[in-house]
């Protein structure tokens, strides 16, 4: 079988470069998304400018501040990121309909067919990335390998606006230049537990057959034998699987009838619901409540919002009323429920970013 050609496109400082491009005065400076800093909170990106002063996403504001005091501080503008997210991801779907988004500025691409026009990946992803450029303004990374794991490893060492391309067969030979953290979901933990045992590079790594790595480290040592050497035969998965309701209840030990009680309860199933619409970084048009009574019959009423929201507040509001209406006073009550529904289309992968974390 043919190689594969997998594309990874991450974008550059993506929020903090949307910034810039809709406010050219900050271009060149130091800008840094997450607000201001005199309230807590923490950097969810920076430019590279920022970067320079040792700023990072996921530092807290203040921080930031202590390190660059002259940086443009910006609030963040997540409608229009996805906006933008959408834009590129659309472009990207022209390129090849093997897609498989990431989050909201990073994806694969399978773009194996140009072996059978002899096309070279490299000028096919220059035309890509320019196309991008014009669209958006923005510039992205990309790493071009035989896998995804290997795409993505070159897309960041190719930052910031950069291609890198890994011919097949030169993939160990490419890892054995890096420390052991450049490998995705490597994180500090992890990479402190092999620096103790005297392993930083992943070169010390490859040193290691198989058996050696699992009896070391379990089945950890498994993904680090393959991780070391390159390989990785995951698909491009353009299934993204997008959840079509969020919900939450609650059975209670003993069949609850106190009318504060079940206010109470359904208010924490409504903001574990809201901390889910959030980590999938979407919003609810509606949702429906669940009542199980002592003889089990149970009632589902589903209620439709204004439009499309995650603001917990307003969720919170309507669903209190709702269930204010629905509930026959002290009636027990076996199980309550909410259910968030007619989710808004987004299309890219949850990641978890600290400030929607704060927010959720
Ligand atoms: P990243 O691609 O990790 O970062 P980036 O695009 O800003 O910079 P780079 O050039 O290194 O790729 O994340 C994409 C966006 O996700 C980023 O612009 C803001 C958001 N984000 C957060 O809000 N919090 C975080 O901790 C991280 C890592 C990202
Ligand atoms: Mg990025």
């Amino acid at each position: 079988m043919e190689n594969r050609i997998i594309y990874h496109i991450d974008m550059d400082a993506f929020f903090a470069s949307i910034e810039v491009v809709n406010n050219p005065a900050l271009k060149g400076l130091p800008v840094i998304v997450g607000g201001s800093p005199d309230k807590r909170g923490v950097v969810s990106t920076c430019s590279y400018e920022a970067r320079a002063f040792g700023v990072h996403s996921a530092m807290s504001l203040f921080e930031a501040k202590k390190r660059c005091p002259h940086a443009q501080f910006v609030e963040g503008n997540f409608e229009l990121y996805r906006t933008y997210s959408s834009r590129i991801m659309q472009i990207l779907l022209t390129y090849s309909v093997q897609l498989e988004i990431v989050s909201i500025d990073e994806a694969y691409l399978d773009v194996s067919f140009l072996n059978e026009r002899s096309e070279d990946p490299k000028h096919y992803g220059r035309i890509l990335k320019q196309e991008i450029l014009k669209s958006t303004g923005l510039t992205c990374s990309l790493g071009i390998a035989s896998n995804k794991l290997i795409a993505k490893i070159a897309s960041s060492t190719a930052k910031p606006n950069g291609l890198y391309e890994i011919p097949a067969g030169h993939e160990a030979a490419f890892l054995a230049t890096l420390p052991i953290g450049a490998i995705p979901g490597i994180g500090s933990k992890t990479e402190k537990i092999l620096l103790n045992d005297n392993l930083s590079r992943i070169s010390d790594l490859q040193k290691f057959d198989l058996h050696e790595l699992i009896d070391r480290y379990g089945t950890r040592g498994y993904a680090f034998y393959l991780a070391a050497h390159g390989i990785d035969k995951r698909p491009v998965d353009g299934d993204y699987h997008f959840p079509k309701s969020i919900g939450a209840e609650t059975t209670f030990e003993v069949d609850q009838s106190e009318f504060t009680i079940l206010i109470e309860t359904l208010y924490e199933l409504v903001a574990k619901a809201c901390r889910r619409l959030h980590k999938h970084q979407t919003r609810t048009r509606g949702f429906s409540l669940k009542l199980r009574y002592s003889d089990f019959r149970t009632i589902t009423r589903s209620h439709m919002l204004f439009g499309h929201t995650n603001d917990q507040a307003i969720i919170w509001n309507e669903a209190r009323d709702f269930f204010t209406k629905l509930y026959v006073q002290e009636t027990p009550l076996r199980l309550i429920g909410i259910s968030l529904e007619k989710l808004a289309d987004t299309y890219w992968q949850p990641t978890l970013w600290e400030w929607e974390q704060e927010s959720g």
